[in-house]
C-alpha cells in the first residue's frame, strides 16, 4: 500500500510538473524577459505617489508591488534595475513643488510570494513577508532623473523558490513614504547592472496596477490576467479612470465586451461569468482613451478578482500569448 501510495505521489508530482513546464511553453518563444511594464503591454510608466497627496491624483495606496520570476535553470547574478526612481524633473508628475520620497525595498526566501498577504496586491497585514535583500529611498536626486539605477546583483537563488512556477520569486515595493508627487518609474529585469539585457523565460507579476495612460489617444494600453481553471467568475476594478474613454475586455470568447468606467476619485466594478473556453488563457483589458475631451496625465488602479475575491496576477508576459478572439464562439455579461 505504501509503495503504491508513493507511486500515485509520484505521478502527481510528474503531472503538474508537466503541466507547469506546459505553461511556461505557452510564453512566446525568444521572449527576453523583461521590461516592466512590457512593450505588449504599451504602458508608459508606473506611478506611485507621495503619500500626502490626494487618491483624486490617481493612486489609491501609495503603493506598487511587483514579483519576478527567473527560472530555476538560470545561475548567473541578475539585478532589478529602475528607470527614473527619483521624483524631480523628467517624466514625474509635479503637485506644487517636488517633494516626494519613495522607498524601494527588494524581497526574496522564504513567504516572498507564498505568503497570503503578499497576494493582495494591497500595503496590509505582513505584505512585506520574505528577508528584505535590500532597500533605498530616493527623493529629488537629479543624477538619477531620466537614467537607471541597479539594485544587485542578486543569486536566482536568494529569491524564493516556487514548483508552481520552476523558478525564484523576488519582490519588489514601492513606497510613497513622504511628499504629495507622482513619481513614475519602469523596471527591467537585466542580467547586468550596465544595460538591459532580458533574461529568457522569466516573467514579471503584480495583484493590482497602478500606471500612467499616455496622453495620445491613439495608444490603446492592454494589461492580461491569468484566468486559471479555478475561476468562475471575475470582477474587474477600476479606479481614477477619469471618465477617459472606455476599458474592454477581449479574450478567445469575447470580441468586445465594455467594462463599467469610473470618474475622479472613486472605483467602479464590472462582475461577469467566465466560459470554459475562456479557462487557463490570459484575458486582455483594454484602455482607449478618449479622443475628446482629451485625458492628461492620466493615472489609474486596476484590480480583477476571482469569485472568491482573490486577485488574479497580471502577467508582463501574458501566459498563453495575447488572447485573440476566436469566431463561433460569444459569451453574455451576466445579468445582474
Ligand atoms: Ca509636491
Ligand atoms: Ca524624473
Ligand atoms: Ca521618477
Ligand atoms: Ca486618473
Amino acid at each position: 500500500m505504501k509503495i503504491l501510495y508513493r507511486k500515485q505521489n509520484k505521478l502527481n508530482g510528474i503531472y503538474l510538473c508537466g503541466y507547469f513546464i506546459f505553461l511556461m511553453l505557452m510564453l512566446p518563444s525568444g521572449i527576453f524577459a523583461q521590461p516592466v511594464p512590457a512593450e505588449v503591454e504599451n504602458i508608459p510608466h508606473l506611478v506611485t505617489f507621495g503619500n500626502k497627496a490626494d487618491t483624486h491624483w490617481g493612486d489609491d495606496d501609495f503603493c506598487n508591488i511587483f514579483f519576478f520570476v527567473i527560472p530555476q535553470e538560470y545561475r548567473d547574478p541578475v539585478y532589478i534595475r529602475v528607470f527614473d526612481p527619483e521624483c524631480i524633473g523628467a517624466i514625474d508628475e509635479i503637485n506644487g513643488f517636488f517633494n516626494t520620497k519613495t522607498e524601494f525595498s527588494i524581497y526574496g526566501g522564504e513567504e516572498t510570494w507564498s505568503n497570503e498577504d503578499a497576494k493582495t496586491g494591497n500595503p496590509t497585514g505582513n505584505f512585506r513577508s520574505g528577508n528584505l535583500l535590500v532597500s533605498k529611498t530616493f527623493g529629488g536626486e537629479v543624477r538619477y532623473d531620466e537614467k537607471w539605477y541597479s539594485f544587485g546583483p542578486f543569486n536566482p537563488t536568494e529569491g524564493e523558490y516556487v514548483k508552481d512556477f520552476q523558478g525564484y520569486v523576488f519582490k519588489i515595493i514601492v513606497m510613497g513614504i513622504d511628499g504629495d508627487d507622482g513619481n513614475l518609474y519602469n523596471f527591467y529585469l537585466s542580467s547586468s547592472d550596465r544595460e538591459n539585457l532580458g533574461i529568457e523565460g522569466a516573467n514579471a507579476f503584480t495583484y493590482e496596477y497602478c500606471f500612467r495612460l499616455y496622453n495620445d489617444p491613439n495608444q490603446i494600453s492592454h494589461i492580461y490576467p491569468y484566468v486559471d481553471d479555478r475561476v468562475i467568475s471575475i470582477r474587474q476594478t477600476n479606479f481614477d479612470w477619469d471618465d477617459d474613454g472606455i476599458i474592454r475586455t477581449v479574450t478567445v470568447a469575447r470580441q468586445n465586451q465594455l467594462n463599467a468606467v469610473s470618474g475622479d476619485n472613486f472605483e467602479v466594478a464590472s462582475e461577469f461569468k467566465v466560459q470554459p473556453e475562456e479557462l487557463n488563457t490570459s484575458f486582455d483589458f483594454q484602455f482607449i482613451k478618449s479622443k475628446n475631451p482629451l485625458v492628461r496625465n492620466n493615472n489609474v488602479v486596476i484590480t480583477v478578482k476571482n469569485q472568491y475575491g482573490e486577485a488574479l496576477p497580471f502577467n508582463t508576459v501574458p501566459i498563453g500569448g495575447v488572447p485573440k478572439f476566436r469566431y463561433g464562439i460569444s459569451v453574455k455579461p451576466i445579468k445582474r
